[in-house]
C-alpha cells in the first residue's frame, strides 16, 4: 500500500443542498437543488487491442447509491459496449447493455441498491470491470461522508471511490460555493478520511 498515492486515486465531487432564488421579478421562491455526481469511465484509445492493459479505465470502481455512470468511447474508430453481467451467460446484460458505443459516443446508466456487479464488453469479452454500488455514511466534525465502499476506503480493492460530503448544517442566503479540505491518512493499509 505504500506505493500507492491516495490523493491520486481518490475522486472528490461534492453534493450540496443550497438554497436557490426563485425566477427574477418574481417572489423569490425556496427551492432546493441537489447536485449529483456522475462518474465518467473512459474507454481509451487502444482499448481495443488484445494487450493493451487498459479497456475501461477505471474499471473497479464503488459509488455511492443514485450516482450516474458515463461510459466514454475514445478509441479511435473502435466500437465497444458497456454489458452487465458475463460474457455468454444467460443473465448478461439484465441490469445493463449499452449495445455498440461508436467512438465519441457514450453510454449512462444510474445506479441504486447496494451491490455489485460486474460488465464487460462485448466485442472484447475478456474485458471486464467492476461496479459495486453501496451507501455507508461516517459522521465527521461537521459533514456527513457517504462513500461508496463503506467507511472505510480499501485502496487495493476499491481502485477508485467517490466521496459524497455534506455539511450537517448550513444556512446561506445565495448560492454559496463550499470548499472542502479533506485530510486522507493512510493507516495499516487502509485509508481514513
Ligand atoms: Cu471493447
Amino acid at each position: 500500500m505504500g506505493a500507492l498515492s491516495p490523493i491520486a486515486i481518490v475522486s472528490l465531487i461534492s453534493s450540496t443542498n443550497t438554497p436557490l432564488q426563485g425566477q427574477l421579478g418574481l417572489t423569490p421562491v425556496p427551492t432546493s437543488q441537489e447536485t449529483l455526481p456522475t462518474y465518467i469511465v473512459r474507454i481509451p484509445p487502444g482499448a481495443a487491442m488484445r494487450d493493451n492493459p487498459i479497456h475501461y479505465y477505471p474499471d473497479n470502481i464503488a459509488i455511492p447509491s443514485g450516482v450516474t455512470i458515463v461510459w466514454f468511447n475514445d478509441d479511435p474508430g473502435q466500437p465497444h459496449t458497456v454489458t452487465s453481467g458475463k460474457f455468454g451467460d444467460k443473465a448478461s446484460g439484465i441490469f445493463f447493455n449499452s449495445g455498440i458505443i461508436p467512438y465519441t459516443a457514450g453510454f449512462q446508466h444510474t445506479f441504486d441498491g447496494t451491490r455489485s456487479i460486474l460488465y464487460h464488453c462485448e466485442i472484447h469479452p475478456w474485458r471486464i470491470g467492476v461496479v459495486s454500488v453501496s451507501n455507508a455514511y461516517v459522521r465527521g466534525h461537521s459533514f456527513v461522508l457517504a462513500s461508496g465502499t463503506g467507511q472505510i476506503l480499501n485502496l487495493t480493492k476499491d481502485h477508485r471511490t467517490l466521496l459524497d460530503i455534506k455539511p450537517i448544517t448550513i444556512s446561506s442566503e445565495k448560492t454559496t460555493p463550499i470548499t472542502y479540505n479533506i485530510d486522507i491518512i493512510q493507516k495499516n493499509g487502509d485509508v481514513r478520511t
